[in-house]
This record gives C-alpha cells, structure tokens and sequence, in this order.
C-alpha cells in the first residue's frame, strides 16, 4: 500500500509542478465550446479561488463546503479551491432535489456551498438554515469567479495532515437514505497510486473523458483525480448521451474513457460513422459489465474493456484487471494495495468456487458520517461492500448479484444478473433486470423486466419467444415466470438500476 508523509494537501500534490509531467503549459483541463486551461492556468485559478473562499467568504480549514454544479473545469478549480484551503469538499449531484439537499447539508452540519449559477434554484429551495451560497459563472458583481479574478494567483496551502478529512461523498445507494463517506486527503492519493498507477497505467499524453458526474466518485477519480495525477488532460463535459461522448472522443482524441455498461451498449449502437481511434483504455464499473458485452465492445473496437468494482465507501475501484489479465466475465483480482476475500455470514472465508459476501480492505476504507450502518458495513477491519461474489480456484472474482438482490425461489438461490446476461443474448433485448415478486407457493417468483430493441413490438408474442429462449440458456428454476417489458429502466442518477422501484412495478 502506498505511504504517505504525515502532512499532506491533497491538492498541492494533484497539481504540483515535477519531473516535468504537469508543466505550466501542458493542456490540464478541456471544457464545452473550446475551453481549455494548461496546468499552469489551473494553478492560478485554483489559488485565486482558494484566496476568494478564505478571504471573501471567510471560510476556514475543516469547514464543511457543499459543492454542486455540472461537469466542468470550473466546477474541478473549486474543488481543488476547497481543498487547498484545508475546507472539506461535500460533493453533490448537480441534479439533487430540494429534500435530498436538505437532508445532505443537515448530516454534514454544511454552512457554506459553491453552487454553479444555472442550478441554484434546487438548492435556494432546500431552505437550508444559515447556509451561505456562493454561486459561481452569473453576472453578478458578488459571482464567486469575479471574486477570484481579484486576488491573487498564488495561495499558500493550508498544511492538512494525511489523515485530515478532504471529502465528504454521499452515497444513498440503490434504495434511499443518504449516508455520507468521509475520506482523507491520503485516501484521494491512494486511489491514484494503486488502481490508476497499477491497473489503468496512465501516460502523460492521456486525455480522459467520460460520464459519471463529479459528485460521484467515479467520476471525481476517473476525470479529476486520475488524471492530475498523472500529469494528463481532461474533458469535463456534463453527460450528454452517447453519440455526444462518441463526437468528444473523435474530436478531443480521447484515450482512456470511463463510464457504465449501460453507457458502453448504448455507444455500440451508434459507433458506426464515429471515430474511436484514439482510445487505448476503457474502464467500465457502476454496475455489472455482462461477458457478452465484454465481448460485443471489443469485437467492435478492439479494445479490451478494464472491468472494476469500486464504491464510494471505498472510494474508487478495489477490484479489476487489464490488458492479459482480463478474464471476461470475472472483475478482476484485487487492485494491488487492496486485499478481499469471500465470507459467509460469520466473517470466515467460504471455499473458492462458492458464493458468500465480498470483504475488502486497503489503503482507503469505510467511515460512515454518524451512521449506525457503519457497523454492518466494517466488521473486523474488513468492507463488506454488499455484493455476493465468488472467488474463482484461480484467484478470480466472479459477481454473482448484489447480495440483497438474490433471489429465492422455491428454495433454490438465484442471482439475477446471471438470468439477465442469458436474457441479453437474445438480438431482440438491449435491457433486462429481473427481480423476485413474492409468491404463496415458492416463496418468489422471477420476473424480467425488459427493453426491446426500437422496431420489437412487447406483448404476449415476444414474451413466449423470450421464454423459450430462456428455456435454452438456463435451468429450469431459473427462467422468468413473467416478462414486463418497459421504454426504460429506472436508474439512479448515477446510473445505478433501481431494483426497488421494479418490485414495487415503476419504471424508468
Ligand atoms: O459505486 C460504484 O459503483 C463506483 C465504481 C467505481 C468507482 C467508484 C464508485 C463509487
């Protein structure tokens, strides 16, 4: 596991000048219409705006500090701001609600918040009491950024020791309540030292891009975090779909993408016309990555996608593999730095070849912001991160499902993902989730819940075709008993299926 000197400012490493990877005139930072900032303009807008948050609005190492705002290089300089200033960075969705507000800005006790100009209204409406909003990119003679352009361009970093907390990341998972995860400023350099350093490799002529927001950690590590490190560039564009990212990987020359599997189906329908050249690595994580679209991308692009397991308890991916050592249809083996095994329910390692709970520990790890959770997630030093794997004889981690996704039916365990892989591989499906609906006789019963390809009409037809196909992939117990087909599935705004609302029959 990397080590760190006691005191550390996550920020002055991300953007300090050495061994000639981050020099004052290498391309850092790339935005929407042309937009492009060198380190060294990076460097100088950072320290004017760490200056503006100290000395225009007063706010002080350890203070809490709500971030939110779209995808851009702005919205990457004020995290930065914040954390050069020994602030805490509280980081949010761009497109959280009033309540979901509310309730983040009460459990982190944030006073003061950095929001983007043209989202401020969500936040005005949290009403939250005694919170103070600096918006930043209006007109406004008190704007953040017209505040900043009058200080000067050089900060002196408040010294934060390695195990001072830098960023609050909220997760509310799959199902509701939020709960914030507190990380150190070592624990933002060890994700960059063991899965970017170790598994992704990045070189300094990279340039990154993809789709998960800032406000997830996926995101803030794949797009800022990863890239500074390695002294490359990137495109901080919002989301915008994917022939959007497929225009921006031929006209930035993008070389290494992150984004979810869902995001990597939607851009195998369109490549055609679309110039991917340019990318040499492809990380996908989120979500399960299904072999057949392991498969499916590289047959398209010759490129070997990186399939990883990360969290936001964790902070980054603990769990993945590259180049040669991609097994399609496995995770990976543990990132170096990071150790997991399988468990049963006592803690105790399960034989290889058997399903139990993934335990993970490493360099980053669990701290629940004053959440009972904390105890069921961290159970003698080790993560349990809520997923059921199997380790493989060969050290291989295989998913099995989300562990409060199994489903059992008629007293057999049934991992839904396995049935949703077999229902893809019919031409007809680009979607499928399945889900248990509680059942008198078998205790549950499986139901699919299916996206059909444009121009495949749903209905009792295509529901017996599907049946019948299953009936080839799977045994028996496994094969949906129900089809529902829907225009979308419901997903969080990170990405993540929301089994929940299918069980309780919404959709997308
Ligand atoms: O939650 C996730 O799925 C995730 C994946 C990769 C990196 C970080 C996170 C939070």
């Amino acid at each position: 596991a990397p080590s760190y000197p006691d005191r550390l400012n996550c920020a002055v490493e991300l953007l300090a000048e050495s061994d000639g990877r981050r020099e004052a005139d290498r391309v850092a930072l790339r935005g929407a219409g042309g937009q492009r900032w060198t380190y060294g303009e990076l460097r100088a807008r950072v320290d004017r705006l760490a200056h503006a948050l100290t000395d225009d609005l007063g706010i002080r190492p350890g203070n809490r500090v709500l971030l939110r705002g779209p995808t851009s290089p702005w919205l990457a300089a004020c995290w930065l701001a914040v954390l050069k200033a020994g602030a805490v960075a509280v980081t949010v969705l761009a497109n959280q609600r009033p309540q979901e507000l509310a309730t983040i800005c009460a459990l982190a006790r944030v006073r003061h918040a950095v929001c983007a100009a043209d989202c401020l209204d969500h936040l005005e409406q949290a009403g939250v009491p005694g919170l103070r909003i600096a918006a930043y990119g209006s007109s406004a003679p008190d704007d953040l950024l017209r505040l900043a352009a009058a200080r000067p361009a050089a900060y002196e970093a408040v010294p934060t020791a390695a195990d001072d907390v830098a960023l609050i990341a909220f997760t509310s998972g799959t199902t509701g309540r939020p709960k914030g995860c507190l990380h150190f400023h070592r624990d933002v350099l060890a994700v960059a030292d063991t899965f970017s350093a170790r598994v992704l490799r990045p070189r300094p002529d990279d340039i990154f891009a993809g789709s998960p927001p800032l406000g997830f950690t996926f995101g803030l590590g794949g797009l800022v975090i990863f890239p500074l490190r390695a002294g490359a560039s990137a495109l901080l564009d919002p989301w915008a779909g994917p022939a959007k990212l497929l225009r921006d990987i031929a006209e930035h020359r993008v070389s290494v993408l992150f984004t979810a599997p869902t995001a990597y189906r939607a851009m195998l329908g369109q490549l055609v016309g679309h110039d991917v050249s340019s990318l040499r690595r492809c990380v996908s994580a989120g979500e399960n990555l299904p072999a057949a679209l392991w498969h499916a991308w590289h047959a398209a692009t010759g490129l070997r996608l990186i399939n990883g397991i990360g969290a936001t308890e964790l902070l980054h991916i603990f769990i993945a593999a590259a180049d040669d050592a991609i097994r399609p249809g496995t995770t990976g083996v543990p990132v170096p730095g990071f150790e997991a095994r399988v468990v049963g329910g006592d803690g105790a390692p399960v034989p290889d070849g058997e399903p139990g709970l993934l335990a993970v520990r490493g360099p980053t790890g669990c701290r629940y912001l004053a959440d009972e959770r904390q105890r069921e997630y961290v159970r003698d030093g080790w993560n349990l991160t809520g997923d059921t794997y199997v380790r493989e004889p060969d050290g291989y981690f295989r998913f099995v499902a989300r562990t409060d996704d199994m489903i059992i039916s008629a007293g057999y365990n049934i991992a839904g993902p396995e049935v949703e892989e077999a229902l893809l591989r019919h031409p007809d499906v680009v979607e499928a989730a399945v889900t248990g609906r509680p059942d008198e006789v078998r205790g549950a019963v499986v139901v699919a819940h299916v996206v059909l390809r444009p121009g495949a009409p749903p209905g009792p037809d295509a529901a017996a075709a599907l049946r019948e196909f299953a009936r080839a992939e799977l045994a028996p117990y496994k094969c949906p008993r129900e089809f529902r087909f829907l225009p979308a599935l419901p997903r969080t705004p990170t990405g993540k299926l929301q089994r929940y609302r299918l069980r309780e029959g919404g959709s997308g």
